[in-house]
């Protein structure tokens, strides 16, 4: 058991501290950092009203959280304590159903963060999320995404703001080269030829070979900033069930922590894990999703904002 020790609700200003304060837990929040500047700042977006399978990730937020208070907090590869970071868990965001407006209300939120130089973690939630959590970002942010899906068709199902269009709106107002695109195996023709464009693309069979580790690492170095977007479908299905669009063939969860491990000493602008879909898990996804927000969280302490 790890975070419960930074959850504590602890003394409310002024008055004194009681056993109730002691003993009880603000539950799943993933921590109470009250620090002027905490390492790290989550907040979920609950929202999944462009999903086009199987709905179910508005309940990913908060199994996030469930998961991250259950797994190991202290990682041995970076040599960092997650626990005792102050890290502040600013809960979800509320739900409006247009695509465009809930991005718009993301993107508010975000550039909030850029502009103060804070990191954030967003936790989805579906992937058109993504569309305002980085089209503010700084410029010289590079964009690392793990997916399944390239997410580049111009409108599907009658929406251009749909989670299988948001990398098409993003790459209209930023660099397509700013683009790392790891593990996409699902996508029409046309989405094929427009990843050509990308900066970096690196197929399920190549990630986690020493050649893709170098090449992930050479393109961060590029770059002031590195933005990292997990969608949790670019797990295979056998290590991530709990999504809306699985595909075959997909990323161990440790090809991607290997991957992730390249941008050690890195400054990251911010990051999301998307597409957790608590309904159809068993239990391993959101835990993977958990472990990469941990190693995340690390990676931001080590290098700073
Ligand atoms: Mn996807």
């Amino acid at each position: 058991m790890t975070a419960y020790a930074t959850k504590k609700g602890g003394a409310r200003p002024g008055l004194p501290l009681t056993y109730l304060d002691l003993f009880s837990a603000v539950d799943p929040l993933v921590g109470q950092s009250n620090a002027s500047r905490p390492v790290l700042t989550v907040f979920g977006v609950p929202y999944d009203g462009t999903t086009s399978y199987r709905p179910g990730t508005r309940f990913g937020p908060n199994a996030i959280r469930q998961a991250f208070l259950n797994v190991e907090a202290y990682s041995k590869p970076l040599g960092v304590d997650v626990e005792k970071l102050p890290i502040r868990d600013a809960g979800n965001l509320a739900r409006v159903i247009d695509p465009k407006k809930m991005a718009d209300n993301v993107s508010k939120v975000t550039s909030e963060f850029y502009e103060s130089r804070s990191v954030f973690c967003m936790l989805g939630g579906e992937h058109s999320l993504t569309y305002g959590a980085f089209r503010n970002a700084p410029a010289g942010t590079g964009f690392v995404v793990f997916d399944a899906h390239f997410d580049l068709r111009d409108e599907w199902e009658g929406s251009r703001y749909s989670h299988a269009c948001y990398l098409r709106r993003l790459t209209e107002k930023t660099d397509p080269r700013a683009v790392a695109h790891i593990g996409g195996r699902a996508a029409t023709k046309d989405e094929w030829k427009l990843s050509e464009k990308f900066g970096l693309v690196i197929s399920p069979g190549e990630a986690g070979t020493s050649a893709s580790l170098k090449r992930l690492a050479v393109f961060c170095s590029t770059f002031k900033r590195i933005y990292v977007s997990i969608d949790i479908d670019g797990l295979d299905p056998a290590f991530a069930p709990g999504t809306g669009t699985p595909e075959a063939g997909g990323l161990s969860s440790k090809t991607i922590l290997d991957l992730l491990y390249q941008l050690k000493g890195r400054k990251i602008a911010g990051f999301d894990i998307m597409e957790v879909s608590p309904p159809y898990d068993n239990g391993t996804t959101s835990v993977a999703a958990a472990r990469f927000m941990n190693e995340l969280a690390a990676l931001v302490s080590i290098a700073g904002s």
